[in-house]
């Protein structure tokens, strides 16, 4: 196996960016609970995505949803982020909350409905250049319940009109990334089901767009490593919405129900140049903490993306594929499976603190008084944007 040492100066540039709706109020169709300090603004979720930057020196930058995160001043809350020590990431658009989007928005048949999201996106890129940021992340809710209900080729063509409309918009170090889904809301048919759909859809664009690939929009049983490494080999890989799931859509901590798959997912992502300095890769969570506290939540999910990163880091190459070489089939395996159960936790405590981080950066969270404190100060929080 690789030593330690071998692996830091990879994990030194690890980056992970933190989803703004991550720290507001969640929760389900049924119920969405409470949670004492939960932000009532765009400024306090960055103040709370900082604080999990400052523990960790994992997550330099926060994702914006819009209009979640709507402000009059992008260049002001900029300015506050930094302040703060982190800087504003990708700017996430949102066609599916207004009434006009009940039969879909970029792929809708009606061409004004098109116009509409044609034109939210364009705010949103105009958001970009004050924000600095270089991700627009489009997810459609677009899709129909039931055969028959519309023609689903001709929305593909609509789909291709209008992403072609808002690819023109781009600034030149700007980026598209289309995310996809196999369900939900849409329970017949969705316009971006598959890294397939969003493959070919972006392909047509050009190089500034790119596929971004969610954990928990696959079904059960699909293998997510592959998709990585086609994408990757296809150099299409754009982002990636972390975060894990039992059985659909469950936005619950990464490495949280299945470590094995994110283990097998960043051993991918690191075989095919994922993690090198210029990868075109980003990586961010796509979490909500229903029950559990937000800022440690998030703190968490960063360190079990570090963990599975160290571990795959560890996987020693050469002998992978001289087993691999050699048809040792049980033996390539073992190769593989000794640096997943390797425990990284004493050598990433120690190496934290030698950058002068807290070892137990969960630990320094609950002891630093933070939680008490937006507690006491913040009253009625602001909800994600999802549930009841
Ligand atoms: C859709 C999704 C998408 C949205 C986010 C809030 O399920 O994953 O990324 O923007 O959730
Ligand atoms: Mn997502
Ligand atoms: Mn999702």
């Amino acid at each position: 196996m690789n030593s330690f040492t071998s692996i830091t100066p990879m994990l030194e540039r690890q980056a992970i960016e933190l989803p703004s709706w991550a720290f507001g109020n969640s929760g389900t169709r049924f119920r969405v609970f409470g949670t004492p300090g939960t932000p009532r603004t765009p400024q306090e979720k960055i103040a709370d995505a900082a604080q999990v930057h400052k523990h960790t020196g994992l997550a330099p930058t926060v994702a914006l949803h819009i209009p979640w995160d709507k402000v009059d001043d992008y260049a002001a809350l900029r300015s506050f982020a930094n302040e703060h020590g982190v800087d504003l990431g990708t700017i996430n658009s949102n066609t599916f909350q207004d009434e006009e989007y009940k039969f879909g928005s970029l792929a809708a048949s009606d061409p004004a409905v098109r116009r509409r999201a044609i034109d939210h996106h364009r705010e949103c890129i105009e958001i970009m250049h004050q924000t600095g940021s270089r991700d627009l992340k489009i997810w459609l809710a677009d899709g129909t319940n039931y055969p028959g209900q519309d023609d689903i080729r001709r929305r593909q063509d609509n789909l291709a009109d209008s992403l072609v409309a808002i690819y023109a918009e781009l600034g030149d170090e700007q980026r598209l990334v289309l995310e996809y889904k196999f369900f939900e809301p849409a329970f017949y048919h969705t316009d971006v089901p598959d890294w397939g759909t969003s493959y070919v859809q972006v392909s047509a664009l050009g190089e500034k767009a790119l596929v971004c690939l969610d954990t928990g929009h696959h079904a059960p049983g699909t293998n997510i490593e592959f998709i990585v490494a086609q994408l990757l080999r296809l150099g299409k890989l754009g982002s990636f919405d972390f975060n894990s799931r039992f059985y659909a859509d469950d936005d619950l901590i990464v490495g949280a129900a299945d470590p094995f798959q994110l283990f097998r997912i960043m051993a991918e992502v690191i075989r095919g140049g994922g993690m090198d300095a210029d990868s075109p890769v980003a990586f961010m969570l796509d979490q909500c903490h229903n029950v559990e506290a937000k800022i440690p939540g998030q703190i968490r999910s960063v360190l079990n993306v570090q963990e599975m990163t160290a571990r795959a880091l560890l996987i020693d190459r050469d002998a992978l594929e001289l087993a691999q070489f050699e048809k040792d089939v049980l033996g390539a395996n073992a190769v593989y499976m000794d640096a997943f159960y390797t425990d990284v936790r004493p050598a990433l405590s120690e190496w934290r603190a030698s950058r002068g981080l807290p070892a137990d950066p969960m630990e320094a969270f609950a002891t630093s008084g933070y939680q008490e404190g937006i507690a006491a100060q913040r009253v009625g929080g602001t909800q994600a944007g999802w549930g009841a």
